[in-house]
């Protein structure tokens, strides 16, 4: 069994990945950016496992950061909306006290102004935006080199 955990979280409509606004999220599924990150987990020296959760329900996704970000080296996470205004999942993050990534797949700084902040930034180790969904992969290359 691996020593090494990651929690990877999206938050609302991102289970829509693939099947809606390619132009803006892109044509890769949820599910085919879990199975990479799981196959990038697997293959690092010491390797790692995923946990992999996608909720459209903020509570959840509280309940989630409890739950596993407390036994996860390191936390990746989109919160979609949620990263506008839930201090719900900005308080969980810090309560369990795990680092996070925060990673938007869109440059959300080049969106609608109500976009352009998140309450999430400023207790995250760091954000990924605008690189479409190699950010994930990206944040999963930092936590294996650094968590
Ligand atoms: O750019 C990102 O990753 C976002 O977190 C995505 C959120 C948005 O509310 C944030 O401002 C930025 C929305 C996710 C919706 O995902 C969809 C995917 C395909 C089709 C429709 C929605």
């Amino acid at each position: 069994m691996s020593a090494r955990h990651f929690l990877v979280l999206n938050g609302p409509n991102l289970n829509l990945l693939g099947t809606r606004e390619p132009g803006i999220y892109g044509a890769t599924t949820l599910e085919d950016i879990v199975a990479g990150l799981e196959a990038q987990a697997a293959s690092a020296d010491p390797p790692a496992t995923i946990i992999a959760l996608q909720s459209n329900h903020e509570g959840e996704l509280v309940d989630a950061i409890q739950v596993h970000g407390s036994r996860s080296n390191a936390i990746i996470i989109n919160p979609g909306a949620l990263s506008h205004y839930s201090i719900a999942i900005r308080d969980a993050i810090s309560g369990v006290g795990t680092p996070a990534i925060e990673v938007h797949i869109s440059n959300i700084h080049a969106r609608e102004v109500f976009r352009h902040h998140s309450v999430i930034s400023a207790i995250a180790r760091g954000q990924v935006v605008g690189l479409g969904v190699d950010g994930y992969r990206l944040a999963l290359d930092f936590c294996l080199a650094h968590y």
